[in-house]
């Protein structure tokens, strides 16, 4: 379940909402910001931390700490009750506007009595925000748009949220007597970016059992339907769950058919008419005589309708069919053939973690080489100049080779240890310059560059501006390619051919950023990215330790992209991967 930090840091970031909401000290404000941020990030669980040791934490006072210890004792804190109390939920609701920051939204409130999304479209559209100091035709358009994109992203929430509600009922439903097994299915499984709602699947003999620990699991709050082989419920925080228990000895059929996507199931029934054969989640029968044929494991019913296994991140009607029948499905890259992370930060720039302990968390995921990324001097507010940079060298040479997989210090250095790179992710300006001349760039084991500003540039000018930045020799990787934050800003508009055709001919690796809320490529980009010859980084982007496990994510988009680890410049031993990174400009 999602640990006690990921629900205090939800809590300040709320409170931090709050207080700007209600016109309250901004400086207040901040400081629960940066707080949540701290607490999201921290590595050991603050349930288990006295006021002392929370105020250890970076940025954590004295009062947020008996805010944390007021929480864990109680379920809530009685500052943030009130201000909850003083606010109808709508206009909460307005700052998920994502055009749309908290000091507008309590204007919007205080000024014309709005207290809903629906309520400010009304507004917008009867120019009744024209009036208001700071608000715009200009302001107006934006959060027109923010409301679009809010309502775009529906319901569903991103792949990490479910994940962790989706791994803690399995685990408990694993443990309850009589269950044979029990596994995730639809869309969580198959790894789609955001979740409309989680399905869990079982077998037993006997479905009762399960379906009284489903619903009497602390989470669920909401019973909202109930039957013999399918329960659906809602948690806490919103998320729908479905359970649907099997008899053992239909599991394949059923994990088949509850996987999805509907679209590759249409495909697989089709098939199976075609053979004369009819596919339920019950099975695969005879059509005629209506015998049941297989149905125990998902591999004979693939088998009998004459395809091999087809991995559930494949499962769209993408051609996994087509290419199934003929023998040539990709051998998909797995979190097991990454052998590093290539975009990593620490405390130096906007990380959370000291270097050291970035290093011995990565260590200890058994990593056999990581990069540290921090940003270039460019990105103004990150504060980095070459002496701070050339400083994090010297360390980084220190500590190379010197962590084991036990992610302690060893004692003798060097031999086995993980290797360290030293890089920078640099900031790709408006023009698609880069924060330092070659002759600095040179000094770094690997760059990352990004665009981190000026989206909103035409088309010609951001796809020149990034195909300039693949042409820089000391240009290793494109971080997050297209910038997107899912359900809060779209992709850049570049002509993104233009940008995989540079990459491919100047030997630049895409990433695909595996933090939750960028999945940045996407699964469809990477397909066409593929089909230029690209190669690709499968990395965190961590900015704290809890975030280095992000990279599953990330493997689950690649898979959807139909990457092999061939394609994956991470999967190679340290040297095939020093030999691209040197991009032909022979360092
Ligand atoms: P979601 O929940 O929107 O993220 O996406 P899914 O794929 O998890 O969709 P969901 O929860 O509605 O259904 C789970 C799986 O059950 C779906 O992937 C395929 C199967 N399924 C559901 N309804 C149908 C249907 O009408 N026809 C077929 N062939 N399969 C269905
Ligand atoms: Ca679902
Ligand atoms: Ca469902
Ligand atoms: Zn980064």
């Amino acid at each position: 379940m999602a640990r006690s930090n990921d629900e205090v840091a939800a809590l300040f970031a709320e409170y931090a909402d709050l207080i700007s909401i209600t016109g309250g000290d901004a400086f207040k404000a901040r400081a629960y910001e940066k707080a949540a941020r701290a607490i999201g990030g921290h590595h050991t669980d603050v349930a288990g931390l006295d006021v002392k040791g929370l105020q250890e934490i970076p940025g954590v006072g004295r009062s947020v700490a008996e805010k944390v210890v007021e929480y864990v004792r109680d379920g809530t804190v009685s500052a943030v009750e009130e201000l909850r109390a003083r606010i109808p939920a709508g206009v909460r609701r307005l700052t998920a506007i994502p055009t749309l920051g908290p000091k507008k939204a309590h204007v919007l409130y205080e000024e014309l009595g709005i207290a809903s999304v629906e309520e400010l479209v009304d507004a917008i559209h009867a120019e009744r925000l024209r009036d208001l100091k700071g608000f715009g035709p200009r302001t107006e358009e934006k959060i027109l748009h923010g409301v679009a994109l809010l309502r775009s992203a529906g319901d569903r929430v991103l792949i990490d949220v479910a994940m962790d509600t989706a791994e803690t009922i399995v685990g408990e439903l694993s443990a309850v007597t009589g269950c044979r097994r029990c596994a995730c299915a639809g869309s969580l499984r198959r790894v789609r970016e955001t979740i409309g709602d989680i399905d869990v699947l079982a077998a037993a003999e006997d479905s009762g059992p399960l379906m009284r620990a489903f619903t009497a699991l602390p989470f669920v709050t909401e019973v909202t339907a109930r039957g013999r082989t399918k329960t659906s419920v809602r948690t806490a925080k919103g998320l729908a769950v479905d359970l649907r228990v099997v008899p053992p000895d239909v599991w394949g059929a059923a994990l088949q058919y509850f996987t999805g996507s509907k679209a590759h199931n249409i495909r697989t029934r089709e098939l199976a008419a075609r053979q004369g054969l009819k596919l339920s989640e019950y099975g695969l029968f005879e059509a005629e005589s209506g015998e049941r044929i297989v149905s125990e494991t998902e591999e004979d019913v693939y088998a009998r309708l004459g395809l091999p296994w087809i991995p559930p991140t494949l499962r769209e009607d993408r051609g996994e069919i087509e290419a199934g029948l003929r023998g040539e499905l990709p051998e998909l890259v797995t979190e097991d053939d990454l052998r590093g992370d290539l975009h990593t930060h620490t405390d130096l720039t906007d990380g959370l973690a000291p270097l050291e302990e970035m290093v011995a968390a990565a260590a200890a995921r058994g990593y056999a080489y990581y990069a540290i990324t921090d940003h270039g001097p460019d990105m103004a507010m990150q504060r980095m100049t070459d002496e701070r940079m050339l400083a994090q060298r010297e360390r980084v040479r220190q500590l190379d080779g010197a962590y084991g997989r036990h992610g302690r210090r060893q004692a003798t250095g060097g031999q086995g240890g993980m290797r360290l790179l030293h890089g920078a992710e640099l900031n790709i300006g408006p023009e698609g310059d880069v924060d330092w001349p070659a002759g600095f760039l040179s000094g770094f084991d690997l760059c990352v560059a990004s665009v981190h500003s000026h989206f909103t540039q035409d088309r010609d000018t951001l796809t020149r501006r990034i195909v300039r930045a693949c042409e820089n020799p000391h240009v290793n990787v494109i971080g997050h390619p297209t910038t997107r934050i899912i359900g809060k800003r779209p992709g850049i508009d570049a002509d993104l051919d233009a940008v995989f055709a540079a990459c491919a001919r100047t030997g630049t690796a895409l990433e695909i950023n595996a933090h939750p809320d960028r999945l940045d490529l996407r699964d469809e980009d990477i397909l066409r990215a593929r089909r230029h010859g690209v190669r690709f980084a499968v990395d965190s982007d961590a900015h704290a330790v809890v975030h280095l496990p992000n990279l599953r994510y990330g493997v689950g988009t690649a898979q959807r992209g139909w990457l092999t680890a061939d394609d994956v410049i991470n999967t190679w031993p340290l040297t095939r991967l020093r030999r691209f990174l040197r991009k032909g400009r022979g360092r």
